[in-house]
């Protein structure tokens, strides 16, 4: 790694490269040089991300726009060039790049207190409102059909069929929950065809992890992980924030006693999010976040029970049940969401104040 993260512009001579286990994708990992700079080097998981040219294209442009708008460095994302050229290089096939390590963050695998669900809404809202005025049209779609939920079910359908693994049996309960809900599936994908909710820029993995808070304050500093950024819709990101954020455990908790949706949290991430970006979305999009939040955890629970029944070939996994126990904690919110829909919507109406 040490060879790989060389061939990067960076202040000194390294001392050290450590994995950093995060992320279900890509791998990661800190180096440190004799300089006293400290910088995250990752590989971009190609199988996922076949594209890397556009998908790096579009994360210069994007992270070069918010930084337009900012003195805070510790607020953007900061690439390091590659000293050949471009910001990112290739070896053996696999593709690497370097961003400068951000001092003096934290980020949060789970929301300890609305506090943190208000910070996380607020860097995701501020994201949404500082790039309304980019050329969503402009960016590569690094993952063709990402938040199209018809196609997560046809995939699931599709594993569900081969049983690849022979896990079938394991997964029953889970297999009923998910296929009863296939005929609404489609709501946001319709609404988005026929013209009725604006296509924005979006970062499509809005998880409270991916935001960088400051260490001592807990004040949002950055979003992270813009890998996924492409023209998408609000209410997926807000929905996808919600559906990590807003339980009261870990995303791979075991213990599903544990997994409740908190409506408090999820009020306080729609306070920072509607804070920021609330008077920038329509009537329309407004409407969708409670539904945004429900589809993004059902899309979520279905992926993860398609890679269970595949045999995990796309998420990194710890341990052979790992996709389905992720499954198990996503339809539990899911059928708490359900039954506080009523309370989702009237959190929005008043915080919207239409
Ligand atoms: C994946 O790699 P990571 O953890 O940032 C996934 C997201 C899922 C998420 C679930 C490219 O993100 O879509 O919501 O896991 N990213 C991709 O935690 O598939
Ligand atoms: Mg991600």
């Amino acid at each position: 790694m040490e060879q790989i993260a060389s061939r990067f512009a960076l202040a000194g001579q390294i001392t050290e490269v450590t994995p950093v286990s995060s992320g279900h994708i890509n791998s990661t990992w800190q180096v440190a040089t004799d300089a006293g700079k400290r910088y995250i080097l990752q590989r971009i998981n190609h199988q996922v991300f076949r594209d890397v040219p556009g998908l790096m294209r579009n994360i210069e442009r994007v992270t070069a726009h918010l930084r337009a708008q900012t003195d805070d460095p510790r607020a953007v994302l900061t690439l390091v060039p590659a000293l050949q050229g471009g910001t990112w290089v290739e070896e053996n096939g696999a593709y690497y790049r370097v961003y400068d390590y951000i001092a003096g963050s934290v980020c949060l695998l789970r929301a300890e207190n609305a506090g943190a669900m208000r910070a996380s809404g607020t860097a995701f809202g501020r994201f949404q409102r500082q790039l309304a005025d980019f050329p969503a049209a402009e960016l590569t779609e690094v993952i063709p059909h990402f938040h199209d939920t018809p196609e997560r079910f046809r995939q699931l359908h599709e594993a569900i069929d081969a049983d690849r693994a022979g896990r079938l049996g394991e997964a029953g309960a889970e297999v009923d929950f998910a296929l009863e809900r296939e005929r609404d599936a489609g709501a946001m994908v319709a609404m988005q065809r026929e013209g009725a909710l604006p296509t924005r820029v979006t970062h499509n993995d809005t998880k409270l992890s991916n935001v960088l808070l400051d260490e001592e304050t807990l004040q949002p500093l950055c979003v992270i992980d813009l890998d996924t950024i492409m023209p998408g819709l609000a209410g997926n990101d807000f929905g996808d924030a919600i559906r990590f954020g807003a339980s009261t455990a870990l995303e791979d908790e075991p213990d599903l006693e544990k997994v409740h949706f908190s409506m408090p949290f999820y009020r306080a991430f729609a306070e920072g999010f509607l804070g920021e970006c609330g008077a920038a979305l329509t009537d329309a999009e407004l409407d969708t976040l409670p539904l945004g939040a429900r589809l993004m955890t059902l899309e979520c629970g279905i992926r993860f029970l398609a890679d269970y029944l595949n045999g995990d070939t796309y998420y990194h996994v710890d341990h052979p049940t790992h996709n389905l126990e992720r499954t198990r904690t996503q339809f539990r919110l899911l059928a708490e969401m359900e039954a506080q829909e009523a309370g989702m919507c009237a959190v929005i109406r008043e915080l919207a104040g239409r």
